[in-house]
C-alpha cells in the first residue's frame, strides 16, 4: 500500500487547545527527535564529500565540507512539524543560513523554483522564495552539537515553516529551476507546498494520518 494510502486510514488528534497557534492542528507535541528516512543511513568520507550546484545558474559550482564550514554561521531556534503528526518545539539549529550560501552563486533571474537532492535517491521541490526566508539553514548542527549520522550528518536543510519531508537530511545539491517539478514525496500523493498551518498533508482530497505513525519509528 502507498505509503500516503496507509496513512490516511486512521483517526485524528483532537485539537490541542493547549498550544493555542503554536501547534498546529492534527500535530502531537514530542520531546524526543523522531528519527524518519526511507533507505540506509549515508557513511561518508567527509574528505571527499561534496555540494553541488546546477541548473539555472551562472555557473556550477561544488562545495567541499571545509567551504561550507567557512561561511558565516547562523543559529536558529525554531518549531518543527512533520506530515506523520509530531511537532517539536524550540529546536536549535546552526549551520549557514541560505541566503548567505546564495551570495557565493550567481542564481540566474527567470528561477522560481528549486529541487534539493539528499542522499540517497531523495529529493524535495520548494519555491525559491521560501527559502530566502531568514530562519533558512543548511545545518551542520542540533542543540551545539555536530548533527547525528541519522539526523543528517554532515548537512541538511532546515524549512522551519514546511513540514519536515522538506528538509532533507544528507544534502548533496540544489538545483535551480525556472519550472516546478515534484520530489519524491510530492510524486507519491503528498502536498507540493506542505504548510503544516494549513494541513496541506496530501495532493488528494479525503487525508487522514494515523496519529501514532512516527511512534512506530525511531527516535532518540
Ligand atoms: N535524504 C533524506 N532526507 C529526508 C528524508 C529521507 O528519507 N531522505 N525524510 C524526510 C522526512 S519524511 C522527515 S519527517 C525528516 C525527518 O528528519 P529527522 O529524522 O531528523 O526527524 O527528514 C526528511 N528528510
Ligand atoms: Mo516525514
Amino acid at each position: 500500500m502507498r505509503k500516503a494510502d496507509r496513512l490516511k486510514k486512521a483517526k485524528v488528534p483532537p485539537r490541542n487547545e493547549k498550544y493555542g497557534d503554536r501547534l498546529p492542528s492534527g500535530q502531537t507535541l514530542t520531546k524526543k527527535f523522531p528519527i524518519l528516512h526511507e533507505g540506509e543511513v549515508p557513511e561518508y568520507d567527509i574528505s571527499k564529500w561534496s555540494f553541488k550546484v546546477f541548473g539555472e545558474v551562472e555557473e556550477e559550482k561544488k562545495f567541499s565540507y571545509d567551504d561550507l564550514m567557512k561561511m558565516p554561521q547562523t543559529t536558529i531556534v525554531r518549531d518543527i512539524h512533520c506530515v506523520t503528526r509530531w511537532s517539536k518545539f524550540d529546536n536549535s539549529f546552526t549551520g549557514i543560513k541560505f541566503t548567505d550560501f546564495l551570495k557565493e552563486i550567481g542564481v540566474k533571474k527567470n528561477v522560481k523554483h528549486v529541487m534539493v537532492y539528499g542522499d540517497y535517491d531523495y529529493e524535495s521541490n520548494m519555491p525559491l522564495e521560501d527559502l530566502l526566508h531568514d530562519d533558512i539553514l543548511i545545518a551542520h548542527s542540533y542543540d551545539g552539537q555536530p548533527l547525528t549520522p541519522q539526523h543528517g550528518y554532515p548537512f541538511r536543510l532546515i524549512v522551519p515553516h514546511l513540514y519536515f519531508w522538506k528538509s532533507v537530511k544528507w544534502i548533496r545539491g540544489i538545483e535551480f529551476m525556472e519550472e516546478d517539478r515534484p520530489g519524491f514525496w510530492e510524486r507519491n500523493d503528498f502536498h507540493n507546498y506542505g504548510d503544516p498551518f494549513k494541513e496541506q498533508r496530501f495532493s488528494v482530497e479525503d487525508a487522514y494520518m494515523p496519529e501514532d505513525e512516527w511512534q512506530k519509528k525511531e527516535y532518540d
